[in-house]
């Protein structure tokens, strides 16, 4: 299978963890996709994801698969062990739910700081911004963090007793963060206590 990506970038770096973490990452063709230089843009590529963004997986028989969110499911089946994704149908559930919750909250929010309220990627990319609306999204960002460490109370991960995709966007929503300039805030004790426990995974090596 191939990746189609930008190394380091936040959501290319959830399909990167969810393949360390299954032991598939040595099966994968990682192509480049040059973002900076528009790449994601051109017809070529917009026919593998019309919505013009990485990451993207190409199966061998020619399926193509984007969204990361889709990307990981397939990625935690393909190997039999639905551990990052849940095995009963409330396990499941829950995970998909505080997933979901983390790459609005979380990752979707710094990213619309990032490209609406800062320069970005540049003005070559960043063909439309709304800075109140990146503000606005700033503001849910912290609102997310705080709620994590409410959950962060109770449990060591998210979604489960366990490591989740659930905690995967939120280790990359939490590098966009950094990369953002959006600090965490002094009260998220046990946000920061889980990003010591989660950086010290081997799959995190392969994540940028
Ligand atoms: N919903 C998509 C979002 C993917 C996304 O926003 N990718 C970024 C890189 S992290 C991208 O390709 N940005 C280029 C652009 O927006 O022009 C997913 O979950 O994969």
């Amino acid at each position: 299978m191939k990746v189609y990506e930008y190394k380091g970038f936040p959501n290319p770096a959830r399909v990167r963890l969810a393949l360390a973490e299954k032991g598939l990452i040595d099966d994968v063709e990682f192509i480049h996709v040059d973002v900076m230089a528009g790449e994601h843009r051109t017809p070529e590529f917009l026919a593998k994801n019309p919505s013009g963004v990485v990451p993207v997986l190409e199966l061998d028989d020619g399926t193509i698969l984007s969204e990361s969110a889709a990307i990981t499911d397939y990625v935690d089946h393909v190997t039999g062990d639905q551990d990052l994704t849940g095995k009963t149908a409330t396990e499941r559930g829950k995970i998909h739910m505080i997933q979901r919750k983390v790459e609005d909250g979380l990752l979707e929010a710094v990213g619309a700081y990032f490209h609406h309220a800062t320069d970005g990627l540049g003005p070559d990319i960043e063909t439309y911004q709304n800075a109140d609306w990146g503000n606005f999204r700033h503001g849910v960002a912290l609102k997310t963090m705080r709620w994590m460490n409410e959950i962060l109370e109770e449990r060591d991960y998210l979604a489960a007793d366990h490591f989740t995709v659930a905690d995967i966007t939120a280790v990359a929503g939490f590098a966009f963060a950094d990369f953002a300039k959006i600090e965490i805030p002094e009260d998220c004790a046990n946000v920061k206590a889980w990003r010591e426990r989660v950086s010290a995974r081997p799959s995190m090596a392969h994540a940028v």
